[in-house]
């Protein structure tokens, strides 16, 4: 039996594709056949549940002889599985249900400057997610060519709001250039992964940054203005060759349906997921002051003189509600 560590990259019906790690810089004493092979394997025991693995996952997997053929010098992972066994998870950072994934550092919280129209509440749901699970949030506007001026001002009020945004549109090739600076610079050795709602053009912007991807990408319905989940399933991408390199991911488009599920923290926390509230917490004149309409409150007082946007401000009421909803019960 041989063994291998390494990290899950896609998940397909139960049967998951592992990058695994080359151990040869450790010296040659402990290598195994398919050290630096991509290979596909199922969960043993437990981890065969479904939902059990996600992609992302850092993985110990354990193979015999049949998991691979040798071809002259050259080693040959089976592709289906056979073999090999993904046996347990090493702890992770963080998960989530949507996108599922495991170990992410950033979301890109992609929306569009229109077709489909920008619905912000979402966009802050999502930024309250990522923030309380310690993944950073970047904004990610696409189709800006659509709506100049709106891009441009929704992207500042993130920057305001203390975020990276980056607007992106067809023939805006200066603003990819950008884009694609900041994810050479900042993702080495990090995982990254591109949400928002089904299409918005994640997989298309994927494609104009790495052409060799070749993603599928789908029209957007013209009568219900939106996108037709063309995008299945969650897979990351290697940005370089070694094996602790970055990655990016591209995840199925959410509908507003299965985004409902936001209850998994206490209103209490709802203010630390908005940074630019943080530094007016302890302020207000009453200490349990709930920022949603009381006199002296200091967040509504940013929210007055321009300090903070009102959209995110409207975001925080009504997730508040939400929340408040969920403890009745
Ligand atoms: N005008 C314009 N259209 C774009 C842009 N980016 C993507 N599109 C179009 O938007 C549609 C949806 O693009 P996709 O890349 O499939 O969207 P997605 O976010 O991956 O969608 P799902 O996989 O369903 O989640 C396609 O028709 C794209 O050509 C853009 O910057 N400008
Ligand atoms: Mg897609
Ligand atoms: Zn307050």
């Amino acid at each position: 039996m041989y063994k291998g560590y390494g990290r899950v990259i896609k998940s397909n019906g139960g049967l998951f594709t592992v990058r695994l790690f080359d151990r040869t810089s450790e010296g040659e004493r402990g290598k195994m056949p398919l050290d630096g092979c991509t290979v596909t394997g199922r969960g043993r025991g437990a981890l065969h549940r479904k939902g059990a693995l996600l992609v992302g996952d850092l993985v110990e997997v354990s193979y015999d002889g049949t998991a691979f053929s040798q071809k002259g010098n050259e080693i040959l992972p089976a592709e289906d599985g056979a073999g090999l066994a993904l046996d347990a998870i090493t702890a992770r950072k963080n998960a989530l249900i949507r996108p599922p994934m495991a170990n992410l550092d950033v979301i890109f919280v992609t929306f569009a400057a229109a077709s489909p129209d920008p619905i912000l509440e979402t966009v802050d749901k999502l930024i309250c997610i990522a923030e309380f699970n310690r993944i950073e949030p970047i904004v990610v506007i696409t189709k800006s060519e659509l709506n100049p001026t709106g891009a441009v001002q929704m992207a500042q009020i993130y920057r305001n709001a203390g975020f990276e945004a980056f607007c992106t549109g067809l023939g805006m090739e200066a603003e990819l250039d950008t884009f694609k600076q900041y994810i050479n610079t900042h993702l080495n050795g990090k995982i990254a992964a591109f949400s928002g709602a089904s299409g918005v053009g994640k997989s298309t912007l994927l494609n104009r940054l790495f052409p060799q991807l070749h993603l599928e990408t789908g029209e957007i319905s013209r009568r219900i203005e939106r996108g037709k989940n063309t995008t299945r399933c969650v897979e990351l991408y290697p940005l370089a060759q070694t094996s602790n390199c970055g990655y990016l991911a591209d995840t199925p488009g959410f509908t507003m349906l299965d985004f409902e599920r936001f209850d998994f923290f206490e209103k209490e926390d709802l203010p630390l997921t908005f940074r630019e509230f943080v530094p007016h917490i302890g302020t207000c004149r009453y200490t349990k002051c709930s920022h949603t309409k009381e006199e002296g409150c200091a967040i509504l007082a940013a929210v007055k003189n321009g300090e903070i946007a009102s959209s995110r401000h409207q975001s925080f009421l009504s997730l508040y509600e939400i929340l408040k909803k969920k403890t009745k019960w």
